[in-house]
């Protein structure tokens, strides 16, 4: 059994374990300890791409001396498994992010088509914003005279424009154009510009199909273009089309941790990462109706709280708490307080089933795409076109399910404020000059040095590794050396849990330039932009960045990294490329598997800088992780002469 002490820095999590473990519940932590990952796989070298294999190419013992003859049936080298291997994972995180964005625009293009009521075009004004990025006029001529056109025709063809990107047969994809220039132009000349978003993803299987590409530096190219299409396409359509149909974030506050629970209350949980059935849940759940139904079941009121990026976006748009990070699913059904969890794609744990079937916790599945086996499992697909009625079905679940606690109620008393619902928007806002699209004064605090950099921290939770230590530790450590944090996904869970996402954090742990400048503007250190999809916005504000001037005409050129501590899904390994390709330094923790193949590894973490400005590294230990990121920004600084 896992030592719940090593397992979590989290103090609700390690009682949680104990509490599983005395009911003989078995959780991922236990299973990481009884089951080692397989060498060979971990280090990126075993193909398992035809029946001739799986073929492994181990590195032997005291390394490779003289030539690497190591070959597979057919003859691939390990720089070609791992090459392949690595761009498979691109293709499988890139088809995740920009599924979940077709999804969205297929429902934006209801919404606009005005062929569901549940869904209206709440943002106006980011509407008319995107429009001309996809090529749609906000304003037409009438006799000679400028008119507004119609938010829904607008919304029509947005929607029409935005679902072409996934299949069109020509051209390229429109967003690349809102790059800075110098990177769109490098990118031109690298040949990575994306056609569409599915092409680019078709392509890698194909090429990594037996006997199609053997040579990695080929299979990267298509790797760099399919993440490419999945950061400026895939999943910025996605943040793009939530924000016009649910509304652009703003900062807001609210609480994070399994203590957000409450004993006497329904506590519905909402896991998983579209925000279109889950916004639909929140607003039936805080009706009236629905309230005054739990009461009739001796309930207090209903609990909704939120799990992996499900809950980064109901938090951001309407405060929903956070129960938990990917690592804690399982916990909030051993709780004994979690009526229903409701769940739709990605980051879903199978064992949700097992542990829930100890308790009296109703599973609901609810995409076509991402059902469970268990008999247990409720599976309620949910339709745009009759959403609210799904939704009710769903609440009605939790709320007669209170009445069926079969076990003694133990909700961990932790929970943190937080404050998130940071975006390239409300930055402008918080950071920027009088001047509108301008981030000024953000800019002028990196020249004067206040703030020494920016640092975009994401990702996941890893079993592999202790719970929410790395995201921590780097976390403090960046901002005691002056760097400003952007945070998305269970990075960003990992820190408001441990309080960084307050103002009054900045005083705690910041070095004295980003204190000053946190405090004189009331903002956390750590500002969280949302959900994996989101992290689109990183992109954007990197952006705006550049736009506004006196720290160089590129990305690659701002003292700027990214980093993720505890990565662990093929979604991880698309944004992180996508970082890279953007021209970011980007450090991963806890493993790359490419490390049996070192021409490859190298030909990442070295040689892509000449290429596109950004590049990979790994740094297991998180002090070293972030001194790293820090290094790579100082260097910027000095490039651009503002380091004193
Ligand atoms: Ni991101 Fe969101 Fe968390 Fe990792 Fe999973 S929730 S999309 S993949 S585990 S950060």
């Amino acid at each position: 059994l896992a030592d719940p002490k090593e397992a979590t820095i989290d103090v609700a999590s390690q009682q949680m374990i104990v509490r599983a473990q005395e009911l003989g519940v078995d959780t991922v932590f236990d299973r990481a300890v009884n089951m080692k990952p397989c060498s060979i796989g971990a280090q990126g070298i075993c193909c398992k791409n035809c029946s001739m294999g799986p073929c492994r190419l181990p590195l032997p013992k005291g390394g490779i001396e003289g030539k690497d003859t190591r070959k597979s049936l057919c003859g691939a080298t390990p720089n070609t498994i791992a090459a392949r291997n690595f761009i498979r994972m691109i293709a499988g995180g890139a088809s995740a992010h920009s599924d979940h964005g077709r999804g969205v625009a297929e429902v934006f293009l209801a919404a606009a088509r005005k062929e569901t009521d549940a869904y209206q075009i709440k943002d106006t004004v980011k509407l008319k914003a995107l429009a001309p990025t996809l090529g749609v006029a906000t304003t037409v001529e009438v006799d000679g005279e400028t008119q507004d056109r119609d938010i829904y025709e607008i919304a029509v063809e947005v929607g029409e424009a935005a679902l072409n990107e996934w299949g069109k047969p020509e051209g390229e994809l429109l967003n690349l154009k809102r790059a800075p220039e110098a990177l769109y132009e490098k990118w031109k000349k690298l040949g990575v510009l994306p056609r569409n978003i599915d092409r680019e993803i078709v392509e890698i299987m194909h090429r990594t199909h037996i006997g199609v590409d053997q040579d990695y530096k080929n299979l990267m190219k298509q790797g760099t273009r399919a993440a490419i299409a999945d950061g400026w396409g895939g999943s910025m359509l996605a943040t793009d089309l939530q924000d016009v149909l649910f509304g652009t974030p703003f900062p807001i506050q609210s609480e994070a941790n399994l203590g957000v629970m409450k004993e006497d209350h329904v506590n519905l949980i909402l896991h998983g990462h579209e925000p279109i059935l889950s916004e639909i849940v929140v607003s039936v759940a805080q009706s009236q109706e629905m309230i005054d139904y739990a009461k009739t079941k001796g309930a207090k009121g209903i609990q909704l709280s939120g799990i992996c990026c499900t809950a980064n976006e109901l938090l951001q748009r309407h405060g929903i708490p956070t129960a938990a990070t990917f690592l804690q699913q399982e916990l909030a059904i051993i709780t004994g307080a979690c009526d229903a969890m409701v769940v739709d794609i990605q980051c879903i744990m199978e064992n949700i089933a097992n542990v829930a079937e100890c308790f009296h916790t109703k599973i609901i599945t609810t995409h076509p795409i991402a059902r469970m086996e268990e008999q247990s499992v409720l599976h309620i697909e949910f339709d745009e076109h009759h959403a609210v009625e799904d939704a009710k079905r769903i609440v009605k679940i939790a709320i007669d399910n209170f009445e069926n606690r079969n076990r003694e109620v133990m909700i961990p008393s932790q929970k943190a404020t937080q404050i998130a619902g940071f975006g390239v928007e409300s930055i402008q806002y918080h950071l920027g000059g009088t001047f509108r699209g301008s981030y000024y004064t953000l800019n002028d605090n990196i020249i004067n040095g206040r703030i020494r950099g920016i640092a975009g921290v994401v990702g996941c939770n890893n079993a592999r590794t202790k719970h929410n230590d790395g995201h921590v530790r780097v976390v403090k450590e960046l901002i005691k050396n002056d760097v400003i944090v952007l945070t998305t996904g269970c990075n960003a869970i990992a820190c408001a849990m441990e309080g960084l996402l307050t103002p009054e954090a900045a005083a705690v742990h910041c070095g004295p330039g980003l204190a000053e400048v946190c405090e004189t503007v009331g903002i956390p250190p750590v500002l969280h932009l949302g959900s994996c999809v989101d992290n689109s916005r990183i992109l954007l504000a990197a952006t705006e960045v550049v736009k506004a001037g006196g720290l160089g005409h590129d990305i690659c050129d701002l003292p700027v990294a990214g980093s993720a501590p505890e990565w662990m899904s093929e979604k991880a390994i698309s944004i992180g490329h996508y970082f890279v390709a953007s021209g970011v330094y980007t450090v991963f923790g806890v493993t790359l598997p490419t490390s049996g193949a070192p021409v490859f590894h190298d030909y990442l973490c070295k040689q892509f800088e000449g290429l596109t400005g950004g590049m990979w590294d790994l740094e297991i230990d998180p002090i070293k992780h972030a001194q790293k990121m820090i290094a790579h920004i100082d260097k910027k600084r000095k490039e651009l002469g503002i380091d004193k």
